[in-house]
């Protein structure tokens, strides 16, 4: 019986071994800052003691039984088959055990997934190697990628040491910031490969496809810093577009999506700028946004990605390389987006009066400004909280024909519907249905303009949010264009009435 004793006591040991482990080394998961992540924990932690209860069992009924019905004891083995009832005990006791893990378990799931009555949408997009955010309530919209400081540090032969970088490769030079204790839905998708977005912290990772929608949820609790990383091998620089959220109690959350728009509405400086000038200020953009691709001194990567230096386009016409700069071509990515009309001036003046080229020319921002799709003054203008000019809507009296519409509904769709519709109308079912050959959009027009100004589910309200004008003009965008003929238009005038009979328009939200 003593020996049986020191078993037990054997196997207590062990169990509080695991336990203290567990604290210093912290093998276990972390409990996370969202009631889902400690969900997941709890869960975890059930499970984990099932199994070491289970283990304990099995384990110490076969050891105990070795040990004390050995042979030398003389003991003989029983010699009987087939006993009902030993097999309907340990048919029943496996499926209970298993059904209580089931139930958990898929509580938790169906949690995870339920991404219904969210107070605000955040739609990810995944590039190589940065990510964009887009605030779908209210027209923040902005680029994170892997900070300047990490970024230097990382290159090879840069001499600094990465343990003197604070957060190292877990840097960004713009965060996502949420408000704590809001529930924040997520959409997910990619521009050019599969990424995938985690944040320890909240529990789960959620991968961004191109030409798909994921959808993910969280709530954070407590205020703070948490950071994550692409975990979806995704090209040459996977490992440098980490994620930082930042959670902010609600009124300095507001504080700062109003800076943020403030700052976004200010725009391109789109004034002259001297040659010298624009060369200097595009060495910073060229650090910040091509050196990745084309390499700090513009040799580039032979085979993947063309050296700047003698580059035949750069010291080719400079329209033509404003255009590749501006839109992208093959593993090119499209900086028209993602760079101001003056950055954008200043990049393409440096890499054409440095870098081994030598072409002596060069673009001013107002020049860049005309080559972008109208409206769309960088991140600033497809702001769609640039809201309705006052002047704008007197214009509503004016009487369009369908063609002037129709121009004009394109640039409105370009800045303010393509993003989620996309360019050619195709939508990213399910999330977000296609406008080409909607029975919305060949349906009643009435219909249409109903949904499009009080919007329905993720579907943006624009009552208050376009001028008549631009209003009109995209409806009758929609319905002409993208693919759709009905053949009929909307006028302002009849917008502007319907605009007018809104509850009283929302403020800055
Ligand atoms: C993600 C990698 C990547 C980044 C970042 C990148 N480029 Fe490129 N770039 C490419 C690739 C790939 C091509 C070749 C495109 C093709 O011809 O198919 C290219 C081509 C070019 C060309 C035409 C060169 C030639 O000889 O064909 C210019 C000019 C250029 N890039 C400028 C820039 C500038 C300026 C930036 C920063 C604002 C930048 N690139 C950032 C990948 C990149
Ligand atoms: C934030 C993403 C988003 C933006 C931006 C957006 N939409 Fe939508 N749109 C949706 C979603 C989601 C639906 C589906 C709504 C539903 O039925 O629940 C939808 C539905 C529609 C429909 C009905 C289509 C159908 O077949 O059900 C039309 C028409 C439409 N949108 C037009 C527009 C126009 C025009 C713009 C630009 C002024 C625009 N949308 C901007 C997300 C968006
Ligand atoms: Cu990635």
């Amino acid at each position: 019986m003593n020996k049986t004793k020191q078993l037990f006591a054997g196997l207590i040991l062990m169990a509080l071994a695991l336990r203290t482990a567990q604290a210093d080394y912290t093998l276990n998961l972390m409990k996370g800052v969202t009631k889902v992540s400690n969900d997941i924990y709890d869960l975890h932690m059930l499970i984990l003691w099932i199994c070491v209860f289970i283990g304990i069992g099995v384990f110490g009924t076969m050891f105990y039984s070795i040990y004390h019905h050995r042979k030398s004891k003389g003991h003989e083995a029983e010699q009987f088959h087939e006993n009902t009832t030993v097999e309907i005990i340990w048919t029943i006791i496996p499926t209970l055990i298993l059904i209580s893990m089931a139930i958990p378990a898929t509580k938790a799931m169906m949690e995870l997934d339920d991404v219904q009555d969210s107070d605000m949408s955040i739609k990810v997009t995944g590039h190589q190697w940065k990510w964009e955010y887009e605030y779908l309530d209210n027209s923040v919209h902005f680029f994170s990628s892997l900070d300047e400081t990490s970024n230097k540090a990382r290159q090879i032969g840069s001499g600094i040491d990465p343990r003197s970088v604070p957060h190292y490769l877990l840097n960004v030079d713009n965060p996502l910031v949420v408000p704590v204790n809001k529930k924040i839905r997520f959409v997910f998708t990619a521009a050019d490969v599969i990424h995938s977005w985690w944040v320890p912290e909240l529990g789960w990772k959620k991968d961004a496809n191109p030409g798909f929608i994921n959808e993910a949820w969280t709530s954070i609790d407590k205020a703070g810093t948490y950071r994550g990383q692409c975990t979806e091998l995704c090209g040459k620089d996977h490992g440098f577009m980490p994620i930082v959220v930042v959670a902010m109690e609600q009124p300095d959350y507001d504080a700062w999506v109003k800076k943020t728009i403030e700052e976004s509405k200010k725009g391109p400086d789109l004034s002259d700028q001297s040659h010298d000038e624009l060369v200097s200020k595009g060495a910073a953009v060229y650090a910040k946004n091509c050196v990745t691709c084309h390499g700090a001194e513009g040799k580039g990567i032979p085979g993947a990605f063309p050296a700047i230096t003698a580059s035949p386009v750069v010291t080719g016409d400079i329209k033509t390389q404003a255009d590749i700069v501006l839109h992208g071509k093959g593993g090119m990515p499209a900086f028209g987006k993602m760079l101001k009309a003056d950055e954008l001036a200043q990049v393409i003046t440096y890499t054409r009066n440095s870098l081994g080229n030598k072409v002596g020319d060069e673009i001013q921002p107002k020049a860049i400004q005309d080559l972008l799709p109208q409206t769309s003054g960088g991140e600033a203008a497809a702001a769609p909280a640039a809201k309705a000019a006052p002047d704008e809507k007197t214009d509503a009296n004016v009487v369009l024909s369908k063609d002037e519409l129709v121009t004009k509904g394109k640039s409105v769709y370009a800045s303010h519907c393509a993003s989620c519709h996309q360019a050619e109308g195709q939508g990213m079912p399910p999330a977000f249905p296609a406008l080409t050959g909607s029975p919305v959009v060949k349906g009643d027009i009435k219909a249409q303009v109903d949904l499009m100004l009080n919007g329905k589910g993720m579907m943006p309200a624009f009552g208050t949010m376009l001028s008549a004008t631009d209003f009109a003009a995209v409806v009758t965008y929609t319905r002409n264009a993208l693919g759709n003929s009905v053949n009929d238009a909307i006028q302002p005038s009849a917008i502007q009435a319907l605009q007018a009979a809104l509850p009283a328009a929302k403020d800055d939200e």
